[in-house]
């Protein structure tokens, strides 16, 4: 099999789990890293023994010599760098929040269509195996057709000391974890026509909010409520677990905490575990998301190659970005948005 060649932007917090990943993925490797922060790039490439360096990403582009970009650095640059892999026909990963705005990211989409690069966003978390296993359950039909969901994420975890950006910006939850949620519910629920939220900042020393309550009109009927904190204390810490609740024409489907998966029909419960993988390289309680790195990744070689559309394609993910900009603005008017009039 042909390997892939890619370059890794952005050699931060998070592009660890994505260079270990990167080392775990058939038919792809890194070839090329960049930060602007000679320090970060230093870690690095020392760890992951990676020789070509840059501290300017179009020094890297006009170098070349890789067939794909995986770009790891947060929001402020995604537009500029998706933009900058769309000139260089470079087809690009782009990590989650795609874009500042809704229109960026309609204008970073429509870029890459034109230049003919495939885009897909890191959205991770629907990649979790406990969210692939609760969707087996609804394909198969256990609890025949759902009608109503509940997608909860309530922590009291620290991100402030590995990520000290989040506490720093006017939006905060919505845009940074209920995005992962929201897309949680869309992948499980279907597309989205309208949106209600009620946003609240618990923790005075941040900027932003840090709990938000989200009402989902799903296009098929059903409706759903993501709920998100990271006010909430807990015996024990779920931190980062998504629990889920469906309720079925013919039966209910819970994904508890601990990672247990109840499915109860007329044929009675079955328990499942449903944990991920602790992978060599992961850390409890990050392994969940760790995996689902590897599985993104994984599922961007192989879209590559056949040259498919990628599950969370750049325009996939306008409609979780969409969401996300709902909210903020349902919280603000106190007044329910149409979806469908913003895509
Ligand atoms: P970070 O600040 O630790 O790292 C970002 C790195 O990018 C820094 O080293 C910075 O110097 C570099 N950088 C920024 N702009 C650059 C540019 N134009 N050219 C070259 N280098 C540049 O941030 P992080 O915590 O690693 O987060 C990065 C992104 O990953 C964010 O968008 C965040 O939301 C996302 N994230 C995703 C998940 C997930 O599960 N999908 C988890 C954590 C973070
Ligand atoms: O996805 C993220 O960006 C992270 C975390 C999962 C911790 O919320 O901030």
């Amino acid at each position: 099999m042909t390997e892939l060649q890619g370059a890794l932007i952005g050699c931060g917090f998070f592009a660890i789990n994505q260079m270990h990943a990167w080392n775990d993925v058939e038919g792809a490797r890194i070839v090329a890293i960049c930060d602007r922060d000679p320090a970060r790039l230093k870690v690095v490439g020392d760890q992951f023994g990676i020789d070509r360096r840059y501290r300017d990403a179009e020094a890297l582009f006009a170098d070349g010599g890789f067939d794909f970009v995986d770009i790891a650095t947060t929001v402020e640059s995604h537009r500029a760098l998706v933009e900058m892999a769309a000139r260089h026909k470079v087809p690009a990963i782009c990590q989650k929040p795609f874009a500042k705005t809704l229109s960026d990211a309609k204008i970073m989409v429509e870029t890459c269509r034109n230049a003919g690069v495939a885009l897909m966003v890191h959205e991770n978390f629907r990649w979790q195996t406990p969210i692939q296993a609760v969707r087996k359950a609804l394909e198969v039909g256990a609890i025949g057709t759902p009608f109503w969901g509940r997608f909860s994420f309530r922590s009291g975890y620290d991100v402030f000391s590995g990520q000290p950006y989040l506490a720093e910006g006017e939006r905060f939850i919505i845009e940074d974890l209920g995005i992962h949620v929201l897309d949680i519910a869309r992948y499980i629920l279907g597309d989205v026509s309208a949106v209600t939220a009620r946003t609240k900042r618990v923790n005075p020393k941040i900027k932003g909010e840090d709990v938000a309550t989200i009402l989902l009109d799903h296009k098929n009927g059903a409706t759903s409520v993501v709920d998100v904190s990271y006010a909430t204390r807990l015996l024990t810490e779920p931190f980062p677990e998504t629990l889920v609740e469906l309720d079925g024409s013919e039966g209910t489907i819970r994904l508890t905490q601990g990672y247990g998966l109840k499915v109860t029909n007329a044929e009675g419960t079955t328990t499942t575990n449903v944990s991920p993988k602790l992978l060599p390289w992961a850390s409890r309680p990050w392994h969940n998301i760790q995996e689902s790195v590897y599985a993104i990744q994984q599922h961007w070689v192989d879209q590559l190659k056949r040259g498919m559309e990628h599950s969370t394609s750049g325009a996939d993910n306008l409609r979780t970005f969409a969401l996300v900009e709902g909210a903020y603005e349902s919280a603000a008017k106190g007044q329910t948005i149409d979806v469908g009039a913003m895509l």
